[in-house]
């Protein structure tokens, strides 16, 4: 580990140190990032810092039962505030809509294809969600998946599946799962596109806010960095998912709350659709706004306000309830 530079030392003389977690995915795209940045900066140094976060130990609990605050992004935020690191970079679905005092979202990637897919197992190559026989086992720890495939396709059943995408996909290879929902975006970065089976259509799976895309987080304020990471910024991307993660804020959900969205860019206008639904699939709160992107945040909030008048705000009490009980 290099030395901190002391603030008045310029960029061109450092060493940026990059925070990451350790799973295989993760690194991917910490690479990338390191990757693009020495591109645009061959001057500079870039260490990569790895860390385990309590979301990567604890993995015999159901996710929805630990808590979602930093479940997989405190140990990397604690390293940033304590001086340690200088930036973050994390799968943006991952990140909370609300940061600890002290840091902020420095920069959102070109998102990937934002939305789920469904891996099968060998035997079941010929079948889809919709003609997998009664009682297939659909594995998945997604709150929002599981409401919505519920809805969809009552005939399947759904289990529990944790692990980092490696271990996943070893599950359902050995006959433990008849499929598994994953997002998309992470085969495809894993290079294991060709595993998809099947592309869930909006229709049937609105994508979890930020999905597809790298949020980087940084200190507030620490113009060196926020000045690098412009080169990175994405701003289709942003406008979108600044729009999305406005909702999820405003609605107060974090990572592990059947809420979905799905948001497109029409000329200077942003369309947002969003989703909350009870566990059971049965009731489902769906609405959609449209309004200037440049107004984005507003729009997501908008929505949220939309929803809850819907009774949105209801299935999302039941659930932190019974999340406690
Ligand atoms: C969050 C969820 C999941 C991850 C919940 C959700 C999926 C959990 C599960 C917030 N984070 O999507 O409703 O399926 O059991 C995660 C993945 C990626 C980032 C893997 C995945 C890769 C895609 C991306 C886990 N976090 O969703 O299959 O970078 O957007």
């Amino acid at each position: 580990m290099h030395s901190t530079a002391s603030p008045t030392v310029s960029t061109s003389q450092r060493t940026v140190r990059i925070v990451s977690r350790k799973s295989q995915l993760a690194l991917i795209q910490t690479h990338w990032v390191r990757d693009e940045l020495q591109r645009h900066f061959p001057e500079l140094g870039f260490d990569i810092v790895t860390m385990e976060t309590q979301g990567d130990k604890v993995l015999d609990v159901s996710l929805s039962k630990i808590g979602d605050k930093g479940l997989f992004t405190q140990e990397l935020e604690d390293t940033m505030l304590r001086g340690d690191s200088d930036f973050a970079v994390h799968s943006l679905k991952d990140l909370p809509t609300r940061l600890p005092e002290g840091l902020m979202l420095g920069c959102i990637t070109e998102r990937k294809d934002p939305a789920d897919a469904l891996v099968v197992h060998a035997k079941n190559k010929d079948k889809t969600l919709a003609t997998l026989p009664e009682g297939a086992v659909i594995g998945t720890s997604s709150l929002r998946r599981l409401a919505q495939l519920r809805h969809h396709y009552p005939h399947l059943s759904f289990k529990d599946i944790r692990g980092n995408l490696n271990t996943r996909l070893r599950k359902l290879d050995e006959g433990g799962y008849d499929g598994i929902i994953l997002a998309a975006a992470g085969l495809q970065r894993m290079a294991m596109g060709d595993r998809i089976h099947e592309i869930l259509p909006p229709e049937i799976s609105l994508h979890a806010v930020g999905q597809g895309a790298l949020g980087i987080e940084c200190r507030t304020g620490d113009a060196e960095i926020l000045q690098l990471l412009s080169v990175l910024s994405h701003g289709p991307t942003t406008a979108r998912c600044l729009a999305e993660r406005a909702f999820l804020r405003e609605l107060e959900g974090g990572c592990q709350v059947p809420i979905g969205v799905n948001t497109t860019l029409e000329g200077d206008d942003l369309i947002l659709t969003g989703l909350v639904a009870s566990l059971d699939g049965q009731r489902v709160i769906k609405n959609t706004v449209q309004g200037p992107t440049a107004e984005a945040e507003a729009l997501g909030v908008e929505l949220a306000q939309h929803l809850r008048g819907e009774g949105a705000q209801a299935i999302l009490d039941e659930i932190t309830a019974a999340s406690r009980s």
